[in-house]
């Protein structure tokens, strides 16, 4: 359903923005900031910090504050990476969220979207994001390939979301930089971090490892981190307070 509605829209945006005039941002031909340096940066958290103001999973979670003030706060908690939704139908996010992020951190962006066509990691480039996001349960191997190939020659870092061990074989390619273990099935939305536990020992070591989804506990980060991973990819449990960036902090410290 959620693929359906996505290839619609990309074919309206397709209308809308022709390619030469993504080409044409100022972003287009920034230089990337690099995950690997900063996710492996001891000065830093090893977090991708996620502004989400909805999910299908738990409606509003946050829609009281702007993406300049959330993002800042995490840069100052010490995020590694900011992570910004830009799909609009099931997450409330949008293009400008992730330009208005870029313009004022210094820090790796993922663009957090439904990656589906070779012409939204160009729209990712021109849009100022560093980092893309390609989940294995919605695409073939091939089109794992041939989007991650695009999103390199772009300059850009690229994160494949696994939910299994078969999603991760049959997924693994070399273009990737980051392979992120979602602990939420997207299917029945239930979460338990034992899908990270499951299949570190898997992801080959060449890869950055994420464990992604439902982390709420510092502990918990403590133990992924013995397990082998380097980074986590944290949204709610920051965005469902008032101040998502102090939020941080005292989870950090
Ligand atoms: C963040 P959480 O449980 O901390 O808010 O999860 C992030 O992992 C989650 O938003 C996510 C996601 C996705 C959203 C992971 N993979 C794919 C949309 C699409």
């Amino acid at each position: 359903k959620i693929v359906e509605k996505k290839r619609e829209e990309i074919a309206l945006s397709k209308l809308k923005t022709p390619l030469i005039k993504l080409e044409q941002s100022d972003f287009f031909s920034r230089a990337c900031f690099s995950l690997p340096d900063f996710i492996l940066n001891p000065a830093l958290t090893g977090i991708i910090a996620e502004f989400k103001r909805k999910s299908p999973s738990k409606g509003i979670i946050n829609d009281k504050l702007s993406v300049e003030e959330v993002t800042n706060g995490y840069v100052a908690a010490g995020a590694s990476a900011l992570s910004v939704l830009t799909d609009e139908s099931f997450f409330g996010g949008t293009n400008k969220d992730l330009i208005a992020a870029r313009k004022v951190n210094s820090i790796p962006i993922l663009r957090k979207d439904f990656m589906l066509d070779e012409f939204q990691i160009i729209e990712a480039k021109a849009l100022g994001a560093d980092i893309i996001l390609l989940i294995a349960s919605i695409l073939s191997p091939l089109e794992i390939q041939n989007l991650s190939k695009l999103a390199k020659s772009l300059g850009m870092n690229v994160l494949l979301e696994v939910h299994n061990l078969e999603e991760l074989n049959r997924s693994l390619c070399e273009d990737l930089d980051a392979v992120g273990v979602n602990n939420r099935n997207l299917g029945d939305f239930s979460v338990s971090i034992q899908h990270s536990h499951d299949l570190v020992d898997h992801i080959p070591s060449e890869f950055l490892k994420i464990s992604e989804s439902g982390i709420s506990d510092p502990k918990k980060i403590v133990e992924l981190k013995r397990a082998g991973f380097n980074g986590f990819l944290i949204g709610e449990n920051f965005m469902k307070e008032v101040d998502p960036g102090k939020a941080m902090k005292e989870f950090v410290a």
